[in-house]
């Protein structure tokens, strides 16, 4: 047992973070514009802060498919390039100057995101912005951008680019576009055929810079509608879409990686297609892992078929441990009482466990730290991740908060689900803070990682060996990533996965219930 004021008796020792982990690469101001190549785009994921309390593995672990999913739609005579700024190789290129630079926006890294747009438009670029944040606060980023993206980038790049190369950005004549404010908006819902899309341009990505350059996704939309979920944002409509799973198998074949990550918000809102995605997965013996809800284990069908066709881990949005607080954010799930059995299924079919968990919602009080880390280590959940409840703008939780005079600021760097920007009912920001610190700090102990550890002691070396990478090499993340070697050392280990997968799904195919889990090292998602 723990004491139930342990997290609020002393503060959690503060880690040393390097220093290109929290600070964005320097833009030279005096830096001359140099000649601009025409039909050259550059396309940037701009950097964003890392939190020190999780691991900074997982910024590598799962390639966002925001620029490489419309690169794809780029016409031949283009030139495109990529530029992930969390990579750690410096700034963004600028000799040649591009035509255009296309920028993707989130709230956390908004004004990273203005910075780099100024800078390439005072030297001559055209620059595009698009992503989530420029479809909640399209004002607050019209006035750094030539033209806004809202919406679907696989629309509506093409079109931009159309537009461009005529000189006619924004003309209404040519494309469906609204001018507000002097700077044209292109939109489009995501209300089309997803199967039409085709693959991401994944060949942009740096190979070695991530443990698989394979993110999927599979299908869109979600069959919930949590208030404190992006998908709860005004404009965004995103009814639930699926690729053919051959589509999807294809894709995972062709970049030629073991280990598949899905991105989709909940593969396994429709089970009938999730089905269909297994059978079509299974014969490639690759491994995977996904973001699901824990209604999945209503089937329990589906959750070996989800293992024979390689499923090693999976995300599970747990949210809350309080029946009230999900009922209140209006997510529909099974009771909570029911949710270790649930995970003991997962367990028994060998699949991880990563579990995801909001902190600070209304019925949270002071307790609520010490109990999800004792219902987490009770249930050997081999990963999990917090987040504290944030309000993103232009969705319900964030009106509702605001009518309530809650919010305490709108600093959209610090709304990164790692610090408390609204007054939360039975604490203080301050003490949601230190709550969140010290249940990281916690599950990232030597004793929390050995207490989660595999029931089964075949599974315990490659089990430890994985949380000890994972969890407790920060320092040792930075340089892997800084010098390209995040793929070169994880692949051996993911190598080693798959083959023991393999060997599982072939005795996992002879029974009906799994006794042994095969112990993997990938861990469950982000
Ligand atoms: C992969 C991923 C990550 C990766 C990579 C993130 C990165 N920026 O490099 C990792 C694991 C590192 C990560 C970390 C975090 N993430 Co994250 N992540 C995702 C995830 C699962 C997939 C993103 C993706 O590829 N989507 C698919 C693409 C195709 O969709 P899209 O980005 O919207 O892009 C489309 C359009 O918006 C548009 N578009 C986008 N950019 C541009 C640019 C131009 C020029 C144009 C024309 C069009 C365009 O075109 C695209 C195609 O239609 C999403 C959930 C989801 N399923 O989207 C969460 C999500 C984006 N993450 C989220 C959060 C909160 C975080 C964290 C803060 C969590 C945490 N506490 O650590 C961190 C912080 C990182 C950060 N600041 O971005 C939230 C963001 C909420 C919000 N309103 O901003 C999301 C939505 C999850 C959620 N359900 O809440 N994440
Ligand atoms: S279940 Fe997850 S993806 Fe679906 S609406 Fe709720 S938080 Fe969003």
């Amino acid at each position: 047992m723990i004491p139930a004021d342990e997290p609020f008796l002393r503060p959690v020792p503060r880690r040393r973070i390097p220093r290109e982990m929290t600070t964005a690469p320097v833009l030279d101001a005096g830096e001359p514009a140099s000649p601009m190549e025409r039909n050259y785009a550059l396309l940037i994921n701009p950097f964003y802060p890392k939190d020190a309390h999780a691991s900074f593995g997982k910024h590598v672990l799962t390639p966002t498919l925001a620029l490489t999913s419309f690169a794809a739609t780029t016409p031949a005579h283009w030139r495109v390039a990529y530029w992930d700024e969390n990579l750690l190789h410096g700034r963004p290129p600028f000799r040649p100057m591009p035509q255009v630079v296309g920028i993707t926006v989130h709230l956390t890294f908004a004004r990273r995101a203005y910075e780099l747009a100024d800078w390439y438009r005072v030297r001559g670029s055209k620059v595009i912005l698009g992503g989530l944040h420029v479809l909640s606060c399209p004002d607050e980023c019209a006035p750094h951008a030539d033209a806004l993206a809202l919406g679907d980038g696989v629309q509506l790049w093409p079109r931009i680019l159309r537009d461009l190369e005529n000189n006619r950005l924004g003309v209404p004549r040519v494309s469906p576009v609204l001018r507000d404010m002097g700077v044209p908006r292109y939109v489009a819902t995501y209300e089309n055929d997803y199967s039409n899309d085709p693959p991401p341009r994944r060949s942009l990505l740096p190979r070695h810079s991530f443990l698989t350059t394979t993110s999927l996704i599979a299908t869109r939309g979600c069959h919930n509608r949590c208030g404190f979920c992006y998908l709860a944002t005004d404009g965004l409509r995103m009814p639930h879409r699926m690729r053919h799973p051959q589509q999807v198998v294809e894709e995972f074949q062709a970049d030629d990686q073991p280990y598949g990550v899905f991105i989709d918000n909940n593969l396994g809102s429709r089970r009938d297609y999730l089905h269909a995605l297994c059978a079509a997965l299974r014969p490639l013996n690759k491994i995977w892992s996904a973001a699901v809800t824990i209604d999945v284990t209503d089937d329990p069908s589906l959750i070996r078929n989800m293992a024979l066709a390689g499923c090693t881990g999976v995300f599970v949005g747990f949210e809350s441990l309080s029946d009230d607080n999900l009922v209140a954010s209006h997510k529909k799930t099974p009771k909570t009482s029911d949710y270790a059995r649930r995970v003991r299924m997962l367990h028994d079919y060998g699949i991880q466990v990563n579990g995801s968990f909001v902190l600070g919602f209304d019925h949270d009080r002071k307790d609520v730290f010490v109990r999800t880390a004792e219902w987490i280590e009770e249930n050997r959940l081999e990963c999990a991740t917090f987040h504290i409840l944030t309000p993103y703008p232009a969705t319900p939780l964030f009106r509702q908060m605001e009518a309530q005079g809650r919010i305490l600021h709108r600093d959209w760097t610090l709304y990164d689900t790692g610090h408390a920007v609204f007054r939360p009912k039975h604490m203080t920001p301050e003490e949601l803070e230190q709550g969140y610190a010290w249940i990281y700090h916690r599950l990232f102990s030597h004793a929390s990682i050995w207490r989660r550890r595999p029931e089964h002691w075949q599974a315990v070396p490659l089990y430890l060996a994985m949380s000890y990478l994972y969890k407790r090499s920060n320092r040792f993340w930075h340089l892997l990533i800084k010098h390209d070697l995040v793929n070169p050392v994880w692949k051996p280990l993911v190598e080693m996965t798959r083959w023991r997968h393999v060997h599982y799904r072939r005795s996992l195919a002879q029974r009906e219930l799994v006794i042994a889990a095969p112990g993997q090292v990938v861990s469950a998602g982000v």
